[in-house]
């Protein structure tokens, strides 16, 4: 008797353990700094890196005290990232020379030693700062690239939903089952298949008739004046594109749309001058053909799995 209680215990006490270090499955929780860590091996400028993180629901690691040095070094061990260095997020783009890192601490307070012959800021345009595997630091330009760590601080209410994430803006459709999250601060259709495809989403497929009168009835709660900065109130971007072949409109996830959901409103696809290759969605539930370069607002689409780790 006492022993089953005892297993039981134990039992609930391994899976609270097991929920609380969730997150998402691409990030790995690290006991030294409380808090989940992702290498991004694919080197990018520090604004985009700083994006990428942000969008993630993270930041651009700081080797904000030694502990944290010690596991950013760890990290970038035999990859690429071990040779080139990393970007941080020590930064001084708001203000020449006043170096803080992401969450505000500045340069000086962090255990960083600098490497020979920096800082030199060469040609005066030196921003960001990269670290290198030995724990050195110099100071480069912003627009150069390179690999970057995200990281995740662990707080107490970290609670994964019903679709699968940290973020409350997903929603669950029981019609599809799918999440579905309407972003309505709005961006060209690159950055918006970049800001789906960082929170574990993808833009918005139109299966059939009755997903895009959901995504009719989603897109009526995102009234002209509740979308930010648009150069197009009435059309949101979803996942389809002409992938550079003009009018064979095929998903992102390289399905036709005559498998799926293929109404065009009335004049539509018309192709617009200087051309239009992206996914539209008009208020009326029909399909545009859309200026890529235009920023409105965009669905994402989310598989309730996508972020989590199988094996756990
Ligand atoms: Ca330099
Ligand atoms: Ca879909
Ligand atoms: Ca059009």
């Amino acid at each position: 008797m006492e022993l089953s209680f005892l297993f039981y215990f134990f039992l609930v006490l391994a899976i609270s353990l097991v929920e609380s270090y969730q997150f998402r499955y691409d990030y790995k929780f690290n006991q030294d700094i409380q808090g989940w860590i992702k290498l991004h091996q694919v080197p990018a400028t520090w604004a985009d890196a700083r994006l990428r993180c942000h969008l993630e629901g993270a930041n651009l690691a700081s080797p904000q005290n030694f502990k944290f040095a010690i596991v950013l070094m760890n990290t970038l061990k035999n990859s690429h990232a071990e040779r080139t260095g990393i970007f941080t997020g020590i930064h001084a783009t708001f203000s020449k020379g006043d170096f803080h890192s992401i969450e505000g601490i500045p340069l000086t307070k962090m255990p960083l030693q600098w490497m020979p012959f920096e800082p030199d800021n060469k040609n005066n345009n030196e921003n960001c700062i990269v670290m290198h595997s030995n724990g050195t630091i110099a100071d480069v330009n912003c627009n150069e690239v390179f690999p970057y760590v995200c990281y995740r601080k662990k707080s107490k209410d970290e609670v994964l939903t019903e679709c699968g994430t940290v973020d409350r803006d997903y929603h669950l459709d029981p019609r599809t089952g799918s999440c579905y999250k309407f972003h309505f601060i709005a961006r060209n259709w690159t950055r918006a298949f970049m800001t789906c495809a960082a929170e574990g989403a993808y833009l918005a497929i139109i299966n059939n008739d009755a997903e895009a009168e959901l995504l009719k009835e989603l897109f009526a709660k995102y009234p002209q004046s509740e979308i930010r900065f648009p150069n197009i109130k009435n059309i949101a971007f979803v996942g389809f594109h002409d992938w550079g072949e003009r009018s064979v409109w095929t998903t992102i996830h390289g399905q036709s749309l005559e498998m799926g959901f293929k109404t065009f409103e009335v004049n539509q696809p018309d192709d617009q001058p200087p051309g239009q290759s992206c996914g539209g969605f008009f208020r009326s539930g029909k399909l545009d053909d859309s200026t890529c370069g235009h920023r409105m607002g965009f669905i994402c689409e989310k598989s309730i799995d996508s972020l989590l780790d199988e094996n756990e």
